[in-house]
This record gives C-alpha cells, sequence and structure tokens, in this order.
C-alpha cells in the first residue's frame, strides 16, 4: 500500500504537533506503523492523502452513524454557516437541539450544550459535588470519561492502550477523591457505599463501556447500581458519550429501561462537528450557574453550525426502522467474524450491542478490565496491519470498539468478513 505521502505529512506534523497527532489514539501506537493521513470521506468509506480508499469501522470514533458527509447534514452545516459561524448568544438552534435530545432522551429534563465530551463529564461531575457537597466519585476501571483530571483514574481508550491509565499531572490528593472499582461487580460497589457512601457524590459509569472494548452490562447490573445509588443518596451518572443515539435511539437508558439522575452525550449528538451536553433531573440542573452556585461555560457552546449538524442528523435518525437495520448489519458482521475465527482456527471473543462491538485475541468472555487486559495486543497489532492493507480500516486499538453506520452496505460487509479472515489466517 503506497503510503508516502502520508509519511512525508506524519513528518512535518511531529515538528509542530506532539506525536503528530491531536487525539493520542490516532497515533498507531498500538498497532505500529504511523497514521494515516486521511484527505476525504463519503458513506462507509474513508480516502487518505495516497489515494488508499478503506471501509472505515472508526466512524471518527462514534459520530458518524449516518456515514460521512451526508449530503443533508452538510447541506444544514453549509445553510447555517452562510448566517454566521459563532454568536456568543443564545439561538433558536439550541432549543431545537435540546428539545430533540429531551425527546429521547426524557431523564435529561434540562440540558446544558457543551463542545466535548469531557466538557460534558468534567461539568457533570462538578454538578454532582456541588449539589450533593460530596467530594468522592466512584468511576470503573476501564471506563473512559474523556481527559479531566478526576476521570484520568484507570480510564480506559487511549490511556489504556498507552498504559498510561492514570495519568501524570493528576494532582494526589485529586486523584484520593476518584475511588475506581471493577465493572460488572455489584457487590464491590455495594462494600463501598457501605464503607464511604455518604462521603460519595456520585457514581459516574458507560453503561455500555466501549472504551475497553465493549463489555456488556451483566443482567441486573445496571438496575442494581440504581438501587444501591438511591439507597445511599448518590447520583447516577450514566456517560452515554458513545451509546446515546448509538446502542438505542434513547441509549442504554432506553435499552435497559434505566433513569440515571444525570446523562452525558457528546459524539453522534453533533453529527461530527463538536458537540457534548450534560443534563438530567430539574432540582440537579437548577444547581448550574446563572441559575445556581455550580459554574459551568464555554465560549463556543451551543454554536449554530453544531447545533445544525446535530439537529439534522437527529432528524435523519427517526427514520423509519433505522435502529433494526443497525442492528441487523451488527448480527451480520458479528456472525461473519465469529464463522471467518472459527474458519481460521483462531480463539476470539466477540461482544455486540447494536451496531457497536469489538473482537478481542482472547479464549475467555471479557467482561470487565482485567479480562479485557488479558486480550492479545500482539495479535491485535497484526490483524490491524492486514486489515488496513486490505482495505479495511478498524480503530487503531485493542481496547476500542468498531461502529457501523446506515452507509455500510451488505457489499461492505461480505467484504470485511473476507478480509478479516484472510487477517485472522495470517495471524
Ligand atoms: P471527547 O472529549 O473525546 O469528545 O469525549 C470523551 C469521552 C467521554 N465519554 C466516553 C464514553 C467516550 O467514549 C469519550 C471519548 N471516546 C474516545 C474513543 N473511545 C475518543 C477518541 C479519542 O480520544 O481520540
Amino acid at each position: 500500500m503506497k503510503r508516502d505521502k502520508s509519511e512525508a505529512l506524519f513528518e512535518e506534523a511531529v515538528l509542530r504537533i506532539p506525536g503528530g497527532v491531536n487525539s493520542p489514539v490516532r497515533a498507531f501506537n498500538a498497532v505500529g506503523g504511523q497514521p494515516l493521513f486521511l484527505k476525504k470521506a463519503k458513506g462507509s468509506k474513508i480516502t487518505d492523502v495516497d489515494g488508499n480508499r478503506f471501509i472505515d469501522y472508526v466512524l471518527s470514533w462514534g459520530p458518524m452513524i449516518l456515514g460521512h458527509a451526508h449530503p443533508k447534514v452538510i447541506a444544514a452545516v453549509q445553510k447555517a454557516a452562510a448566517s454566521g459561524t459563532s454568536f456568543g448568544a443564545p439561538t433558536p438552534l439550541e432549543i431545537t437541539l435540546a428539545e430533540r435530545v429531551q425527546h429521547k432522551f426524557p431523564s435529561m429534563e434540562r440540558v446544558r450544550f457543551v463542545n466535548s465530551g469531557t466538557e460534558a463529564t468534567m461539568s457533570a461531575i462538578r454538578l454532582a459535588r456541588g449539589f450533593t457537597k460530596r467530594d468522592k466519585i466512584i468511576k470503573f476501571e476501564g471506563c473512559y470519561h474523556g481527559h479531566a483530571d478526576s476521570l484520568l483514574v484507570k480510564a480506559g481508550s487511549g490511556a489504556m492502550t498507552l498504559g498510561v491509565p492514570d495519568s501524570a499531572g493528576i494532582p494526589a490528593d485529586l486523584a484520593r477523591d476518584t475511588v475506581t472499582l471493577p465493572f460488572n461487580n455489584l457487590s464491590a460497589v455495594k462494600k463501598t457505599l457501605e464503607a464511604i457512601g455518604d462521603q460519595v457524590a456520585c457514581i459516574i459509569i458507560e453503561p455500555v463501556p466501549g472504551n475497553m472494548g465493549t463489555i456488556i452490562p451483566k443482567e441486573g447490573y445496571l438496575s442494581g447500581l440504581r438501587e444501591l445509588t438511591k439507597s445511599f443518596d448518590v447520583l447516577l451518572i450514566f456517560d452515554e458519550v458513545m451509546s446515546g443515539f448509538r446502542v438505542a435511539p434513547g441509549g442504554a437508558q432506553e435499552r435497559y429501561g434505566i433513569q440515571p439522575d444525570l446523562t452525558c452525550l457528546g459524539k453522534i449528538i453533533g453529527g461530527g462537528l463538536p458537540v457534548g451536553a450534560f443534563g438530567g433531573r430539574l432540582e440537579i440542573m437548577n444547581h448550574i450557574a446563572p441559575l445556581g452556585p455550580v459554574y459551568q461555560a464555554g465560549t463556543l457552546s451551543g454554536n449554530p453550525l453544531a447545533m445544525a449538524a446535530g439537529i439534522e442528523t437527529l432528524a435523519l435518525l427517526e427514520t423509519h426502522r433505522l435502529y433494526e437495520k443497525l442492528e441487523a448489519k451488527g448480527a451480520s458482521l458479528e456472525e461473519g467474524m465469529r464463522d471467518a475465527a472459527k474458519r481460521a482456527k483462531v480463539p476470539v471473543q466477540i461482544n455486540r450491542v447494536g451496531s457497536q462491538m469489538t473482537l478481542f485475541f482472547n479464549r475467555s468472555e471479557v467482561k470487565d478490565y482485567a479480562s479485557a487486559a488479558k486480550s492479545s495486543r500482539k495479535r491485535f497489532a497484526s490483524f490491524h496491519r492486514t486489515l488496513l492493507e486490505l482495505g479495511v480500516y478498524f480503530a487503531p486499538s485493542p481496547f476500542e470498539a468498531l461502529f457501523l453506520s446506515t452507509a455500510h452496505s451488505p457489499g461492505d460487509i461480505d467484504k470485511t468478513i473476507a478480509v478479516v479472515y484472510e487477517a485472522l489466517k495470517n495471524i
């Protein structure tokens, strides 16, 4: 595969940008080689600067559920841009997107838009601390909630990929207020709340983790978490930045029928532009400035371009049977990859929820950080390299998820299964 333009650009990029990338997981450290520099994308395909085309399963780490450059989303952004890109003042578009979000997430009685998932989760935990007047938070090993200081403890995604789940630069006193527990283990939560429950402001969780690879919540786990948090007056925050509008129109809280106190969103609600959101119960959200004492702000929050992209995206997601079709695509890819692994005699685990899944090189069930971490990084790196050579683009990390879009055709999926078989055969 020709890569000389990407290589030349990478040489330039590293002289200006740390590691040549603006987000670590893009650096290809986990799979070897250098990142491909992309030129354009359309539907399910991406094209790099050397003209190589790939079937894309990263989809910008989740947002592009309608495929890249959807004509209606592009038109909506172009139209909004013609009237100005940012005013720093309220616009009608913010109300429209808020209504679209609340239509699917009724638990979000009030919603505040921000510019990233990190801002959403950072603001949500500050709000939880301000509302409860407690300092400790509980998160789960391998869950990634963005890079706010309190949340970069035993984190997943790029932190897990690079083997730095606990970042440098986090004050010890702050990290001490973050308790991390294993996912899918209710008794660990119960024991911790019995010991320090009156000091805990919130539990923040990816209800369907995607940042240690995709993990499926055990039957009764999320509802058990809801009961425990209620009995200890601890707020339950669902970080649905990835799962929101992905695992169901109303995210994991719809799929599993759980009502959190606060929800964080991002990715899909921005249709590929920078948007995050946090929201929840009215009595909690009334503590957010300018109504209450918990400060949170943002120059570009609610900017018209991002709102326009989000509004159009969520409107298109209302298309009849869209999620049934995504589910069917997910099932077909999962079955095809399972069959390929069987034929290639390579032991793998595949965890799938709807149109999001992860293939682990692991002989046993992957149900939490400890089991995910046992997956073979070496095998994944070899697998990823072959996929790339044969025109399929998975996330360059064994601890991420792959995503399908409405633009992925049966032909794309068939080709992917054939390429996966080749890659598994050459492991
Ligand atoms: P951002 O700040 O990257 O917009 O969102 C942080 C975040 C919060 N919560 C969840 C559940 C997330 O998955 C994320 C971000 N996801 C990663 C990929 N798994 C973003 C990719 C990257 O870091 O470049």
